[in-house]
């Protein structure tokens, strides 16, 4: 008989071998500015539309702001020197467009890229690799008064602003995400109005999700005109693992819709250069898509280095009777307003069995899948997973402890699914959880706690939680043990 050794690599049958990860891959943790910085209105940042928004009474739960958050932009240093203890390969953060580029427009601030390249040089002298996303989400108060999204010109001051971070950064930071999950931007700032800028607008939110395909483009080009070419351009898409709740012929093309608005409508220009039949026949009630100028597809569909999916919970539909209320697939439940343009005889469902504190449903199974279309449609281009992980309520112990094995059991989960997704053939060169610090869950304020790491808010302690500990060994050996 021969027995496994820690070489043998798991197998679909073997599930009680340990899962080794392929040598170089990066295991790291992923933030967002807004989420984490605080100092709102300090050295010269001004407001981007999350601030309106979470300022605005009613919506965001308790009137959580930003202002402060984890007050990451005084507390940088001693968060790297967490990260370095964690043991984290790689790091994933994004620069304030305000902070960079106050108002969106004209000249950089010096002070706003004196704090990335301070952070970028700790990371990288703590051996830790930076991975730099330009927009997660914070658009420039001013811009969006100048028309948002919706507006082509927003594309252009993108590409300028990407041009901004490259020139200062592009000697230190190797990794580069233009946009984190459009759909988000487009359908819920725009379309369901539960992020900012807040606007319920179905026309808004399709003419939001093309600027950002075209941004996107013109933001490659600028990168790749002021980055060296040991650089790495992609994006982070949060495309649907679309499951029909039942094989009927309703309910798949429930699902084809769903997936042509959740992911193909992203994915169609920036991966082929379109946007599909399908897609524009579904919306064509909503809008005849004649702001997409004669080549803007083609622009959005630049090469890039890799690609990077974000992957939470699966998306369960059937088609559903006429008038019926539309889901907004941020775990807000139904709302009056759809971020589904085109597309509202769809019902959303949850899995039986375990959820998150989302109220998200669990299915590993989702992100192999998106793993490996990927795989299949951009054949040749590695992959990471640049967002993965779990809101849970953490409660301290009696010695302050916080022991978190839902999500540790969650991680352990997804990450089999990742290796099985490797298994199969996807070249996934790396993952980062979600979240280092527990921070800003945009409309559900601080209520919800993604993080590896507890943050109380009242006295920005940061205590590990035992996932930490847990994160740290698996980065450090490379190797996912049988579950508990
Ligand atoms: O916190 C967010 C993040 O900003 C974007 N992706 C999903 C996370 C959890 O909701």
């Amino acid at each position: 008989m021969t027995l496994p050794t820690d070489e043998t690599p798991a197998t679909a049958e073997d599930p009680t071998a340990p899962v080794r990860f392929p040598a170089g891959f990066l295991w790291g943790a992923a933030t967002a500015a807004y989420q984490i910085e605080g100092a709102a209105r300090e050295d010269g940042r001004t407001p981007s539309i999350w601030d309106t928004f979470s300022h605005t009474p009613g919506k965001v739960t308790g009137g959580d702001t930003g202002d402060v958050a984890c007050d990451h932009y005084h507390r940088w240093r001693a968060d790297v020197a967490l990260m370095a203890e964690l043991g984290l390969g790689a790091y994933r953060f994004s620069t304030s467009w305000p902070r960079v580029q106050p108002g969106g427009r004209g000249p950089a601030s010096q002070r706003g890229l004196d704090f990335y390249r301070a952070l970028t040089d700790e990371l990288l002298a703590a051996g830790i690799t930076p991975a730099l996303t330009l927009y997660h989400w914070d658009l420039p108060q001013e811009l969006e008064d100048a028309g948002g999204w919706p507006a082509r010109e927003t594309a252009y001051r993108f590409a300028e602003y990407a041009g901004i971070v490259a020139d200062a950064l592009g000697d230190r930071v190797e990794l580069w995400t233009t946009l984190n999950e459009p759909w988000c931007s487009a359908f819920l700032g725009y379309g369901s109005g539960v992020h900012a800028p807040g606007r319920t607008d179905p026309v808004a939110a399709l003419r939001a999700a093309h600027h950002l395909n075209l941004g996107h483009g013109l933001a490659v080009q600028a990168l790749r005109a002021a980055l060296p070419a040991r650089a790495r351009v992609t994006v982070s898409l949060n495309p649907a693992a679309v499951r029909p709740r039942t094989g009927s012929p309703a309910d798949q093309d429930a699902a084809r819709r769903i997936d042509a608005l959740a992911t193909r409508v992203f994915t169609g220009p920036m991966l082929h250069g379109r946007y599909d039949e399908d897609l524009l026949a579904d919306t064509a009630r909503v809008t005849d898509w004649s702001f997409v100028r004669d080549g803007d597809p083609g622009l959005a569909g630049q090469p890039l280095d890799c690609l990077c999916v974000n992957y939470y919970t699966p998306t369960v539909v059937s088609t559903a009777p006429e008038g019926t209320v539309p889901e907004r697939r941020d775990g807000h439940g139904a709302g009056a307003h759809s971020p589904w343009p085109g597309a509202d005889r769809v019902a959303f469902h949850q899995l039986p069995g375990e959820r998150t504190a989302m109220g998200w449903s669990i299915d590993p199974g989702g992100l192999r899948d998106l793993l490996l279309r990927f795989h299949r449609e951009a054949p040749g281009t590695p992959l990471y997973v640049t967002e993965n992980g779990a809101a849970y309520p953490d409660e301290p112990d009696a010695d302050g402890r916080f022991h978190d094995p839902a999500r540790i059991a969650y991680v352990h989960r997804h990450l089999e699914a990742v290796h099985e997704a490797i298994r199969q053939g996807a070249d996934v060169r790396g993952y980062f959880v979600w979240s280092l610090l527990d921070n800003f869950e945009w409309a559900w304020g601080y209520g919800k706690r993604f993080g590896l790491v507890h943050v109380d808010y009242a006295t920005q302690r940061r205590t590990p939680k035992s996932s930490a500990a847990w994160y740290a060994r698996l980065a450090r050996s490379g190797t996912l043990p049988p579950p508990a």
